[in-house]
């Protein structure tokens, strides 16, 4: 079992999917072509009136900077969000990773809507936007990003989905943006890439006692945690968290990175700031600075000088660790990027435990460092935060890397979608996409 919602037998028929501009199963893939689906519209023509709830609901915006407010929206996901299919695990995304996810460059608060029920005020339903420069097929699309869709489970099969997300639509056009991408388990007219979970275990004690994962024929626990077992250390040179000073330099890289991938995202230094710049139990990225790498190896090397003669060969620098040297200004020694966010997911009805601490692998960029290496290091660095487990898509170069380094396919998959534009040459196998949502 794995903490990731499931594919959905495909239906014949989908009464809300099959009125909107989405590509649907029945278009022909030679037919096509890069562009809206919809006819241009302009912001006048948007219709100005909330969609009607029914009458013992009114919608609301949530301030995610109220701590009230984000608790409220908290609460909601923590009781009603995500679950796998056994409903053993739920995703349990923390307020400050909320506020983190919610609130961008460019965030608009109407675009954390939520519905509350009329005299309680209790909120019983959320949908979410966020603005995204979106590049597909080489072409930039003005989008938002659609996440944290969510009903009160005693309010599910009422079809207040379908209204949140002409809602959360007409908000987004206001606006004057006509396109969107989304993730979901489930499968809807229609995913442009089909991606995979898979999940390295860190903890493999408790990912077994949780029922995570499961003890493999032949092999005892005491065998299990050797496997898994990572270094006390990272390895690559010059690796270091990244700090407001590389703010340029990661852009650059991170940019120059995803243009070669087919559906991707375009950062601005504001955004790569606001995505990247680590926060404790919300996001962590870590750099290969090729000075720091450069310092490191002068002072191993002093310092093999000292010791008695044969053990200064032990202790040079590897060849590895020259990446990027000779560069001068502080900014453009960043050679290499790793990053992962923090997403617990609660662990349902079990006695000892009640969280499963997962991270899971955000947007990386090797450069000379060999990926195995970098996220072999990522994993140490998780393991050593004490994370339980380590997940990532097999989407951009991931495949390279999953499985020597020990990661198990779950059972989940994850269906990518665009609103409003039609992409050639879809669906995009996994390695041509470059585009990861929370
Ligand atoms: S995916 C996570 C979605 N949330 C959950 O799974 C949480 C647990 N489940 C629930 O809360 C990440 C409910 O089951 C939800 C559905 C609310 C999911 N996406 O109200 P009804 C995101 O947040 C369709 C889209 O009766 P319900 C991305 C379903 O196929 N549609 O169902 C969100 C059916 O339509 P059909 C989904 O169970 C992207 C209709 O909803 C869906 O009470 C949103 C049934 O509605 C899903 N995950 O509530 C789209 N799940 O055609 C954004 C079900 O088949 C689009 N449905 O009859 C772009 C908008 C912005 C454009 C701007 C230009």
């Amino acid at each position: 079992p794995v903490a990731q919602p499931s594919r959905k037998d495909i239906k014949d028929k989908y009464a809300f999917w099959g009125s909107q501009p989405v590509m649907q199963f029945s278009d022909e893939a030679k037919d096509v072509e890069d562009g809206p689906i919809d006819a241009p519209k302009t912001v006048e023509e948007v219709r100005k009136e909330p969609y009607t709830l029914p009458s013992s609901f009114v919608w609301c915006e949530c301030n995610i900077n109220d701590p009230h407010e984000v608790q409220e929206v908290y609460t909601l996901l923590h009781n009603n969000y995500v679950e796998d299919d056994d409903a053993m695990f739920r995703f349990n995304y923390s307020p400050e990773f909320l506020q983190w996810a919610l609130q961008p460059p460019g965030y608009q608060r109407d675009w954390h809507v939520g519905v509350r029920v009329k005299g309680s005020n209790k909120l019983v339903a959320f949908i979410s936007g966020i603005p995204a420069s979106i590049r597909a097929n080489g072409k930039p699309v003005p989008a938002v990003e659609i996440n944290f869709l969510c009903v009160l489970k005693k309010l599910r099969s009422k079809r207040l989905a379908p209204v949140l997300i002409k809602e959360i639509t007409r908000r987004v056009n206001l606006r004057g943006i006509w396109q969107a991408a989304y993730t979901a388990g489930v499968v809807l007219p229609r995913p442009v890439c089909g991606c995979r979970y898979w999940h390295r275990s860190l903890n493999p004690k408790k990912l077994i006692e949780v029922r995570f994962s499961s003890l493999q024929p032949r092999m005892t626990m005491a065998r299990t945690i050797k496997l898994y077992r990572l270094p006390s250390s990272t390895t690559t040179p010059g690796l270091r968290p990244m700090e407001a000073r590389d703010t340029a330099a990661v852009t650059e890289l991170l940019n120059g990175h995803l243009a070669q991938f087919k559906l991707t995202q375009h950062f601005s230094e504001d955004e790569v700031a606001h995505w990247f710049l680590p926060q404790p139990l919300v996001v962590d990225t870590y750099v290969v600075d090729s000075q720091l790498a450069q310092q490191q190896q002068q002072q191993q090397s002093s310092e093999a000088q000292q010791l008695p003669a044969g053990a200064a060969d032990a202790a040079a620098p590897s060849s590895s660790s020259s990446n990027g040297a000779g560069s001068s200004s502080s900014s453009s020694s960043i050679v290499s990027v790793v990053s992962f966010y923090t997403l617990p997911s609660s662990v349902l009805g079990h006695e000892e435990h009640n969280e499963l601490r997962a991270a899971y692998m955000f947007y990386t960029v090797p450069g000379p460092t060999p990926l195995t290496q970098l996220m072999q290091d990522a994993l140490t660095l998780a393991a050593g935060k004490g994370y339980d487990v380590f997940n990532a898509l097999d989407l951009m170069d991931n495949a390279s890397f999953l499985k020597e380094l020990k990661f198990g396919i779950g059972d989940g998959a994850l269906q990518y979608y665009l609103y409003n534009w039609r992409m050639a040459n879809t669906p995009l196998q996994p390695k041509e996409l470059g585009l990861i949502l929370l």
